[in-house]
């Protein structure tokens, strides 16, 4: 490892800034592998300061000269940054630094992306660009000049002036450094304007590469527009500057990022057309154009007091996220698709090595951080907190916030105080919900006699790494009673759950009631209810919750998975028939049928066994789920063809939830339909197909039941030079190979000519479909075990926070049985192994291996 001792931080060590800065002139002389980088920083001593040492961090720089106040100085220099004498009073530091983005393969500063000059700065970024104190409670007032010989040169904030191979940029609102961007190459902008409600012009602008992206920003553009009018009509927050850019990027380590102004995109999360994307990837392109754009109040004119508390702006930001989607589409929908990803992606984590509060109290390498637990979990918090005070109370809090905080560096307490302060209440214990790891258990019994109905709730949680003491959390359990005619005897009742035990009595009830609860996933918890299938297919038929309703199919789908695998049970027709009803009750919404018909994943099953005390056998549970798709197909069969028709749109293409709800349903029909007529009627769509949407379903149907040889090569003649579908199909063959070909196919496509280990969108596609086949990945052979790692070995040195994040994929491995354990075990301890391992993968498989 490259730090024999690689530095753990501590929350609890937190000390202010020695000292702050009032203005940073920066000048940017590009070179590809020579880029000078002159800085002129206006400090003065912070009057809180408990040390006035002064420390400027600085990583991977060449320092030319370095100056005091106008005097040279030879400062000391050490792998984190510079240390020098300084006055007591307010001083200018200037410095000049030379840095070679041409040979940034980390994509984590000042780097190259296909001849562009793009910046990734959060979280410790820029001190790989300059000396700084980069930190997000130090917060300047940026003016940029740029000098380089590309047609256009942006930065953050407002053009000030330009000529021939400069430009300059001046960013009135102080900000951490962490919000800098820069981009500088030959782009071209798709432009717009959006009038504030009081009545500001601002020019908006999506920037691409000429030669064939300029036509797929239509609907980034919708989607900024669109966000833009929300937050002012939800949350009174109006956009700040004259200008908005958004830069999409190729080679991009995350989704996106909210530099103040300029927001750079991984391509793939903001360009789009009918022809190339999806419609799943339409609604995540406008989530995560809201989403980086809502940060200009929640991340930007607010931010974080340090990483800590990462998930005060991104929690909350995920909240807005998912509110606006709700509002832009279906509320019940969203609900259902954040509860997939949460039990998918979060509990996952929860219940395993890497298992960490919202608000973290330690970190080795804060990358690491940027996990489902700070954001979607982060994002649940939130949403509870909202159903505890009401949505009023949240509103005054939220207008608090925004009026006490601006140009702030919070913190959770900060956002807690809002609540305490404009409801009155304590919130001392639902505090607990940052600081305390694991997901919480609710066994749920009741009982009833004479009119009086009892529910009791009992909470527990799990210990998880470095937390063996769990104390009981203040928990939303939302509630509703149905009787046996399916009629709401007592409508949704938020209780609150706060003892280890409780009981909530309900009079006046003439008969036992059924029992729907955890209503809308109030709460980020796994109900245990022991209960007959006869009532969760009468929940699935009846509940008036449509979270509920799914979840209720949901449940017998992985009963009967479980009873399959453990018993070698048949599917049952209460099952079946339920699942029919649903799909043939023409009054439910499209997109909420599909996501019924879709089964529990096979990783979901995993998770599940495990937390019932099994083994799980992954390829026994691929077995299962197979054999139960073709019962449901064959069940359903004589209604499949007319709900396939029935879905067919009419009309121009369009990504809106209506026309997407059928699409999707329809490919769920289809998909069912080819385990019975051999693929003919995906083929047939395939050949049809005006949208990705179709295609992509139609062959998607085709791989399933291993066939699509030729539309594989057919798609990849059409597409061959559209990048971010081409994406689209490495992931597929590797995602839907069969159990033992996946490591194989995965390894015939690192050596594809079109494969990039430098690109990360490409390495996901084949490493992250190849975690993504559970029964593949977990192969007994542990040939995909052994190509992963070969994979990560390789991509360290080149970039450790795609590296470190798709190291994740080991953290199941304590599942599984002592072969498949030992097998993984050896994989990450060649990763461990590794010379010179980078400090973002160390810490994963440290932690991983515990
Ligand atoms: N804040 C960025 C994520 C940065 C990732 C750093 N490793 C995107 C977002 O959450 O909006
Ligand atoms: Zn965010």
């Amino acid at each position: 490892m490259k730090d024999a001792a690689p530095q753990t931080i501590y929350l609890a060590d937190y000390t202010p800034p020695s000292h702050l800065v009032d203005a940073v002139h920066l000048t940017f002389k590009l070179g590809a592998t020579n880029t000078r980088v002159v800085s002129r920083i206006a400090f003065r001593p912070n009057p809180k300061a408990v040390s006035n040492v002064f420390f400027l961090h600085g990583e991977d720089l060449a320092l030319i000269s370095a100056k005091i106040d106008g005097q040279p100085i030879t400062p000391d220099l050490s792998a984190e940054g510079l240390r020098c004498a300084v006055p007591d009073t307010p001083f200018i530091f200037e410095a000049e630094v030379e840095i070679s983005p041409a040979t940034n393969t980390a994509l984590e500063g000042l780097y190259m992306s296909n001849g562009m000059y793009c910046t990734q700065c959060e979280a410790e970024g820029f001190r790989k660009i300059t000396y700084y104190p980069d930190r997000p409670d130090v917060m300047a007032v940026f003016t940029v000049r740029i000098e380089g010989d590309l047609p256009v040169l942006l930065s953050n904030g407002n053009p000030v002036a330009a000529g021939d191979g400069w430009a300059e940029w001046h960013d009135p609102w102080p900000k951490p450094a962490y919000l800098f961007a820069l981009v500088a190459g030959d782009l071209v902008a798709h432009s717009d304007t959006f009038i504030t409600k009081s009545g500001r012009d601002v020019d908006l602008n999506i920037w691409v590469r000429p030669g064939g992206d300029e036509g797929k920003c239509v609907f980034g553009m919708k989607a900024l527009k669109a966000s833009m009018k929300w937050d002012e009509d939800v949350y009174g927050r109006e956009y700040d500057l004259d200008l908005f850019n958004i830069v999409a990027v190729d080679d991009f380590n995350a989704g996106a990022m909210e530099n103040k102004g300029l927001n750079i995109f991984n391509a793939s999360a903001v360009l789009a057309s009918p022809e190339t994307a999806t419609d799943a990837n339409f609604e995540t392109i406008e989530a995560i154009i809201a989403h980086e754009y809502f940060h200009n109040w929640t991340g930007n004119r607010i931010t974080c007091r340090d990483w800590f508390q990462l998930c005060l702006k991104e929690g909350l930001t995920v909240f807005r996220d998912q509110q606006f989607t709700g509002d832009m589409r279906s509320h019940a929908v969203k609900r259902i698709d954040d509860a997939i990803v949460l039990r998918a992606y979060q509990f996952r984590e929860d219940n395993g090595p890497l298992a960490h509060p919202v608000r973290p109290d330690s970190f080795v390498e804060i990358n690491n951080f940027y996990t489902a637990t700070v954001y979607e979990k982060g994002a649940e918090v939130i949403g509870m907190l909202k159903l505890l005070v009401g949505d009023d109370a949240y509103a005054k809090a939220l207008d608090l916030y925004f009026e006490r905080h601006d140009g702030d560096a919070a913190t959770i307490e900060d956002w807690l105080q809002l609540f305490a302060d404009t409801t009155g209440r304590d919130l001392s214990q639902f505090a607990k919900w940052y600081s305390q790891a694991g997901t919480p258990r609710i066994t749920v019994t009741d009982d009833y006699a004479d009119g009086t109905y009892r529910l009791h709730l009992r909470q527990e949680t799990p210990a998880t790494p470095g937390q063996d003491k769990k104390e009981p959390l203040l928990i939303p359990i939302a509630v509703g009673l149905l009787n046996n005619n399916g009629a709401e005897v007592v409508p949704t009742t938020v209780l609150e759950l706060t003892d280890a035990e409780q009981t909530f009595t309900f009079g006046g009830l003439a008969d036992k009631p059924v029992p729907s609860v955890l209503r809308n996933f109030s709460a980020p918890v796994i109900v245990h209810h022991e209960r007959t299938n006869a009532e969760r297919a009468f929940l699935l038929a009846h509940d008036t919750d449509p979270f509920n309703k799914w979840d209720a199919g949901r449940t017998l789908a992985q009963d009967l998975l479980m009873r399959m695998i453990r018993d070698d049970a048949t599917p049952d027709e209460a099952f079946l028939d339920g699942l029919a009803a649903v799909l043939r009750d023409d009054t439910l919404d499209p997109a909420f049928r599909a996501l019924v018909l879709r089964l529990p994943s096979e990783e979901d099953t995993a998770q599940t066994l495990f937390d019932a005390g099994d083994t799980p056998d992954p390829a026994a549970i691929n077995q299962a789920h197979e054999t139960l798709k073709l019962h449901i197909a064959q069940h359903l069969q004589d209604t499949l063809p007319r709900i396939y028709a029935d879905m067919i749109v009419t009309g121009p293409y369009t990504p809106d939830a209506g026309p997407a709800g059928k699409r999707a349903l329809g490919n769920a029909a289809v998909s069912l339909i080819s385990k019975l007529d051999g693929g003919k009627q995906a083929a047939r769509q395939f050949a049809q197909a005006d949208n990705m949407t179709q295609q992509l379903g139609a062959l998607r149907a085709l791989l399933q039941i291993s066939k699509g040889a030729d539309e594989l090569t057919a798609f990849a003649q059409q597409w061959q030079h559209d990048r971010l579908v081409m994406d689209k199909w490495f992931g597929l063959q590797v995602s839907l190979a069969a159990p033992d070909q996946a490591a194989a196919t995965a390894k015939r496509l690192t050596a594809h000519p079109d494969f990039d280990i430098k690109n990360p969108n490409r390495f996901r596609a084949v490493f992250g479909g190849l975690k993504s086949n559970t029964a593949g990945f977990h192969h007994a052979s542990g040939a995909a075990y052994d190509l992963l790692a070969d994979w990560l070995i390789k991509l360290d040195p080149l970039n450790p926070q795609t590296t470190a994040r798709m190291t994740t994929s080991f953290d199941t491995w304590r599942r599984y049985d002592t072969d498949r354990q030992d097998k993984m075990r050896a994989a990450l301890t060649r990763i461990a192994r590794t010379p010179d391992l980078s400090r973002d993968t160390a810490e994963i498989v440290t932690r991983i291996l515990g």
